[in-house]
């Protein structure tokens, strides 16, 4: 159990409810434990949907009495309600677990992304390790595919809802002279996230290759937490000039005309860095001082280096077969060139967003059956 207790001061008018954790005491504000009632009249215990208008509550509500039970808090209010508040559900409301893995950042020692079998997946205890570890890390490698196209959209499928795009709902990714991106062209691409234009940007991306019988066209994939921690240890101030200067993206093509303010590092409501809008073939600065657009370019320039750096990079080729799965903006993504003269390559991508993926190992957390089947292999023959 978390480190946290409760307590009153009688010392005031009314009693003070405090609560302290890792050494820090705080009071507890009437007008917010009256808003996480729990009680069957004031919140729908289906769908935890609260029954009251919490707009509707007294702003100097206060509390008249209290106290510390063996299962919790009890409390009345001076709107006349009174509640005992669950020790667990008062940890929960103050510290939400999010329930899913935290990030593991990685360099180039991963080696290779996570690898999770196809013809396991419709398991819930291998679909719960491949989401666990898609969320941890920021990527897995799927195999086993079936080398069809469109298979790419029921892969995506397994992990979340397939997103439209201005490129559809599937893209090939192939040489196609004079296309609408430069991912459709031979040339080696670095690390980006894609589509930084659109809002919000696409989650996570599904590339899967179908052929490539050319020697280039490896695969790339950096992680952005990795390569910020070091930005940030260099060069702080640098650093929070890209979480806080909102970039201007934009893409226009027959069809679109995407324009987009992000900055290009994307921070939690912690602070904790989620992911990088980086694409340098897309990004235009707002007009700044001299002095800041000059710390802005040392800070972004430092950034590509470091997303350049082989330490923090992995590159595998992705055979055919193979699903490349990442979060299109945690770990980003390039690919070296290829010569087009020997012979195919064809991939075919799709996008999915970042929550139906962290839905999914939470459902499947909760389910037994998903930890119930631990006997079945790892890996089929
Ligand atoms: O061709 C590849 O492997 C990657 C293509 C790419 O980066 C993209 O479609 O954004």
């Amino acid at each position: 159990m978390a480190d946290i207790a409760f307590s009153f001061d009688r010392s005031a008018t009314s009693p003070q409810l405090l609560v302290t954790r890792r050494g820090v005491t705080e009071v507890v504000p009437p007008l917010w434990l009256r808003e996480h009632s729990r009680d069957p009249g004031q919140l729908d215990l289906v769908s935890d949907q609260r029954l009251f208008d919490p707009h509707q509550l007294p702003l100097d509500l206060a509390f008249t009495e209290g106290r510390i039970d063996d299962d919790g808090v009890w409390v009345a209010f001076s709107d006349g309600h009174a509640e005992l508040f669950l020790v667990d559900d008062l940890i929960e409301a103050i510290e939400p677990d999010d329930g899913c893995p935290a990030p593991i950042s990685w360099r180039s020692d991963l080696g290779l992304p996570p690898r999770h079998d196809w013809r396991q997946l419709d398991r819930p205890v291998a679909l719960e390790r491949a989401l666990h570890d898609l969320l941890a890390y920021g990527t897995i490698v799927v195999h086993d595919t079936p080398c069809t196209e469109g298979t790419v959209l029921e892969v995506a499928a397994t992990f979340g809802r397939v997103r439209d795009t201005n490129f559809g709902l599937l893209f090939d990714v192939r040489s196609v002279p004079d296309s609408n991106d430069l991912a459709y062209r031979p040339i080696p691409l670095g690390p980006h996230t894609d589509n930084p234009y659109r809002d919000p940007v696409p989650g996570i991306q599904l590339l899967h290759c179908l052929v490539n019988e050319t020697s280039g066209g490896l695969s790339t994939l950096v992680d952005a937490i990795a390569v910020t921690d070091q930005l940030r240890a260099e060069d702080p101030e640098g650093f929070q000039l890209l979480v806080e200067v909102p970039v201007r993206f934009h893409f226009r093509d027959a069809e679109s005309a995407f324009d987009s303010y992000q900055p290009v590092v994307i921070v939690d409501h912690e602070g904790s860095v989620t992911g990088l809008h980086y694409s340098p073939r897309l990004d235009h600065l707002p007009l700044m001082s001299p002095e800041r657009t000059i710390a802005y370019h040392r800070a972004r320039r430092r950034l590509g280096e470091l997303l350049a750096d082989p330490a923090f990079e992995i590159r595998f080729p992705l055979a055919a077969g193979e699903v490349a799965v990442f979060s299109n903006d945690r770990v980003l993504h390039g690919r070296t060139g290829f010569d087009p003269a020997e012979g195919h390559r064809h991939l075919q991508g799709c996008y999915i967003d970042h929550d139906e993926p962290r839905s999914r190992y939470r459902v499947l957390r909760r389910t037994p059956a998903a930890t119930a089947d631990t006997d079945a292999p790892e890996e089929l023959a």
